[in-house]
């Protein structure tokens, strides 16, 4: 889609330091880390939101959290801990609207977030 950020990312047209890629998926760092890792994994194709993504391609949301746990266990965070978060809408935070999930850790994380 023209003018989306992630878009661009996939693109490469927009530098972005990748950690993974495959066929449908692409994840890399984060520009503003919360904490020792931080990777959003994004589907190549646009979706806006997660539930632009369950309607159009739900097989995506499995297979974004399949890589999540992957990487999870390759960036180390399997023994002490981990989080994906999916900010959704203007109240759940979200700033950037091409879906994207964010895999956190690397340190002890608080709940209930802010
Ligand atoms: P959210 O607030 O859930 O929509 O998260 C958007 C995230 O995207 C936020 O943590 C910062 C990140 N971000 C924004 N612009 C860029 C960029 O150009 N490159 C990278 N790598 N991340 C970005």
């Amino acid at each position: 889609m023209a003018d989306c950020l992630f878009c661009g990312i996939v693109k490469g047209e927009i530098p972005s330091e990748k950690v993974y890629e495959d066929d449908r998926v692409l994840a890399f760092k984060d520009i503003n880390p919360v904490a020792p890792v931080h990777v959003l994994l994004i589907p190549k194709e646009h979706h806006s939101d997660v539930i632009e993504a369950a309607d159009r391609d739900p097989a995506v949301l499995g297979h974004l959290f399949t890589v999540a746990s992957k990487l999870a266990k390759e960036l180390g965070l399997s023994e002490k801990g981990f989080r994906v978060v999916n900010n959704y809408g203007k109240e759940g935070g979200q700033t950037v609207f091409h879906l994207h999930f964010h895999l956190i850790g690397g340190r002890q994380l608080t709940w209930p977030p802010g």
